[in-house]
C-alpha cells in the first residue's frame, strides 16, 4: 500500500494578515490532496498543525471537511495527530482535528492518533503494518512523551514476525539533532522499532526533493522531516528559499519512500545569495528584480519578494525604500525587507536605543549641567579638529576660572 505523509499545513494562516496568503494555503492544500488521490495512496497521514489555530476560520474548517469527504469517497483513510497549533490552550475547548468525528460521512474514515490511542494497525500480505503517533508534547511533558513512545514499542514487540512488520511513527516535536535549541526529545529517545519516523513541527526539510523515484533507506529508523508545505515566516524564507512543497509517499511492501514536489501557489523571490544586497549596487539589482517580477506572476498571483540590504554607502532607509517601491510598484503582493547599516546597528547595540530617537542636546544637558553649552558646541565640532580645539580651550579656561573661584571661597 502507498501511504502519503504531509507536513505542517496551517490552514487558516494568513501571512502578514493577507487574505491572499490564506487563500494560497487552501489552494496548495487542495492540490496536494488531488495529488494524493492521483498517487492512489490508501492512507494519508498529517503530521500535526493541520490548522493554524485551535479556533480556525470557518473557511479553513470547510476546506478541510470537503477534502476529508473526498478522501472518504476515494477510500483513502486519514490519520491525524494534533500539533501545538491545533491544541487549544483551554482544555475544555474542542481541538479542531476532532471535528471529523461529528460528521457521519467521514467519522469512520478519519483516525486521530494520540497518547490514549497511539496505534493504527492493519495486515497486508500476512505482515502487520503499524502506524503509530502521539500528539505534540511540550518540553515540560518530555517524560510522558518518552514513556508513551516506550509503551508503543513494547506493545509492538509482543507481535510475532516483528522483523517482517512495517512500523511508522508520526511525531510533531522538535528534535535536538535538527534544532539544538529545542528542549524536547532527541533521536536516541525514540525506541529503535520503527522503520520510518516522520516529524512535523520544525517546518524544516531534511531531504532533497530532487529525486522523484523510490529510495531504499540504509538505516533504521529513517527520520524524515518533509517540512511545512508553505512558507510561513522570515526564518523559513531565509533558511529554505523554495518554491515547492514536498510530500512523501511510502510503499509499505518495498519499505521505500519517494518525495513528491508540488509547486507553491505563489512565487517567492530573493535576489541575494549568501550575502546581503549592497546599497552601492542596489540600482542594478533592482533592475534585475523588475525583470524577474514580470516573469513571476503565476495564475494572476503576484510574487512575494524578500530582500536583505546592507547600506554600505549610507544612502539611508528612506531612499532605499523609495528605490524598492519604484522597482516593485504594482508587481508584487508584498516586499519583505531588512535594511542594515553597520554604523547604526553598532550605536544601537551600545546604547540599546536608536540614536534617531534621542535629543542630543537634552542628553548633554543632563550629563554636563555646568558646561552643557560648551560640550554641545564640542559635539557639533566633533568632525572639525581645529574647531574642536578652540572649544576645548574655552572649556578649559572656564573650568580654570571656576576652579580658582571655588578654592578662594
Ligand atoms: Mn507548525
Amino acid at each position: 500500500m502507498k501511504i502519503a505523509i504531509v507536513g505542517d499545513v496551517h490552514l487558516g494562516k494568513a501571512q502578514k494578515g493577507l487574505s491572499e496568503r490564506e487563500g494560497d494555503i487552501y489552494d496548495l492544500f487542495l492540490r496536494i490532496c488531488e495529488r494524493v488521490i492521483d498517487e492512489k495512496a490508501g492512507i494519508v497521514c498529517f503530521l500535526g498543525d493541520l490548522f493554524d489555530s485551535s479556533h480556525p476560520p470557518v473557511k479553513a474548517i470547510s476546506v478541510a471537511m470537503n477534502v476529508f469527504e473526498n478522501f472518504a469517497k476515494n477510500n483513502i483513510k486519514v490519520i491525524l495527530i494534533a500539533g501545538n497549533h491545533d491544541i487549544p490552550s483551554i482544555k475544555t475547548r474542542m481541538c479542531p482535528i476532532e471535528l471529523p468525528k461529528t460528521n457521519k460521512n467521514i467519522n469512520k474514515n478519519v483516525i486521530e492518533l494520540s497518547e490514549q490511542n497511539p496505534v493504527f494497525k492493519f495486515n497486508e500480505n500476512n505482515n502487520d503494518v503499524h502506524i503509530c503517533g502521539v500528539e505534540y508534547h511540550p518540553p515540560e511533558k518530555r517524560q510522558s512523551l518518552v514513556k508513551a513512545l516506550n509503551n508503543i514499542a513494547s506493545s509492538m514487540s509482543l507481535d510475532a514476525n516483528s522483523g517482517k512488520n512495517f512500523n511508522i511513527l508520526l511525531l510533531h516535536q522538535g528534535l535536538k539533532e535538527f534544532s539544538p535549541a529545542e528542549e524536547e526529545i532527541s533521536q536516541s529517545d525514540i525506541p529503535n522499532v520503527f522503520d520510518f519516523v516522520f516529524v512535523g513541527h520544525l517546518h524544516l526539510r531534511n531531504i532533497s526533493l530532487k529525486l522523484e523515484h523510490y529510495i531504499k533507506p540504509n538505516k533504521k529508523p529513517t527520520v524524515i522531516l518533509p517540512g511545512s508545505i508553505e512558507i510561513g515566516s522570515v526564518s523559513e524564507v531565509v533558511k529554505q528559499m523554495h518554491n515547492e512543497a514536498g510530500i512523501i509517499i511510502v510503499d509499505t511492501e518495498s519499505k521505500e519512500y519517494k518525495p513528491i514536489t508540488i509547486q507553491l501557489s505563489r512565487k517567492f523571490i530573493s535576489l541575494q545569495g549568501k550575502d546581503r544586497i549592497l546599497s552601492s549596487a542596489i540600482d542594478s539589482k533592482l533592475k534585475k528584480l523588475t525583470d524577474e517580477l514580470e516573469k513571476s506572476v503565476v495564475d494572476g498571483k503576484l510574487p512575494w519578494v524578500y530582500l536583505e540590504i546592507e547600506d554600505d554607502i549610507k544612502i539611508g532607509n528612506s531612499l532605499i525604500n523609495e528605490k524598492i517601491a519604484r522597482a516593485t510598484d504594482g508587481k508584487v503582493l508584498f516586499v519583505q525587507k531588512e535594511i542594515n547599516s553597520k554604523e547604526i546597528s553598532e550605536t544601537e547595540r551600545n546604547t540599546e536605543i536608536s540614536f534617531k530617537d534621542v535629543n542630543i542636546r537634552d542628553v548633554i544637558r543632563s550629563y554636563f549641567p555646568k558646561y552643557n553649552d560648551e560640550v554641545y558646541e564640542l559635539y557639533e565640532k566633533r568632525k572639525d579638529i581645529s574647531g574642536a580645539k578652540e572649544v576645548m580651550n574655552k572649556i578649559y579656561e572656564k573650568f580654570k576660572d571656576n576652579y580658582q573661584r571655588q578654592k578662594i571661597i
